[in-house]
């Protein structure tokens, strides 16, 4: 669809708990620019057999569509929202502020203040409507989504099982000596 991000990777690797059909995760960005950085929490998504949906979805560009979207998000049968922005990042926010759903917030980074500006725009939420701010960039998109996995293995064994196994294959792959 036309807000659907280009070059979106197919998300047919469902595997476990497929939610009725319906997406597990929804990740929204507020422009396509985002995606590069976006791409990383999908594609570890993926990795990890996790259903999801990416949207463009601006909070300045487009308000009336955050705000069916956030406010739709529990009906829909999403469990986690991860949101990346950059500049005056709102998005998170925003989304935070319609949906009781965990929000995890990604900074992306920025040309002018390479990231700053949304990292802090997007963790500095007043007490009471909480975002879950991870890392600016590649790092942070990559833990949204592993953290997401964690919240939803809380209550799905077989993801459980997907993640232990993700993590034990990261440190298999950690050389003991740098290589020549
Ligand atoms: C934000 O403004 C987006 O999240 C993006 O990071 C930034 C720049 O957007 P574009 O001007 O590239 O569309 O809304």
């Amino acid at each position: 669809t036309e807000n659907t991000p280009v070059m979106a990777p197919d998300n047919d690797t469902e595997t476990a708990a497929d939610n009725n059909g319906q997406p597990r995760v929804g990740v929204i960005m507020g422009s396509q620019s985002d995606w590069e950085t976006m791409l990383h929490a999908t594609g570890t998504l993926e990795a990890l057999g996790i259903s999801f949906e990416a949207r463009i979805v601006s909070a300045h560009r487009t308000p009336d569509r955050l705000a069916d979207y956030a406010k739709t998000a529990v009906e829909r049968g999403l469990s986690v929202i991860i949101a990346g922005a950059g500049g005056a990042a709102h998005l998170p926010g925003m989304c935070a502020a319609w949906t009781r759903l965990p929000v995890l917030g990604v900074p992306v980074e920025s040309k002018t203040l390479k990231g700053m500006d949304s990292l802090l725009s997007i963790v500095q939420m007043p007490g009471g409507v909480p975002v879950g701010t991870l890392a600016i960039g590649k790092a942070g998109a990559i833990n949204a989504a592993l953290l997401a996995a964690s919240i939803l293995a809380l209550a799905d064994i077989d993801l459980a099982a997907r993640l232990d196994t993700w993590r034990a294959l990261q440190t298999a792959s950690v050389r003991d000596e740098p290589e020549e």
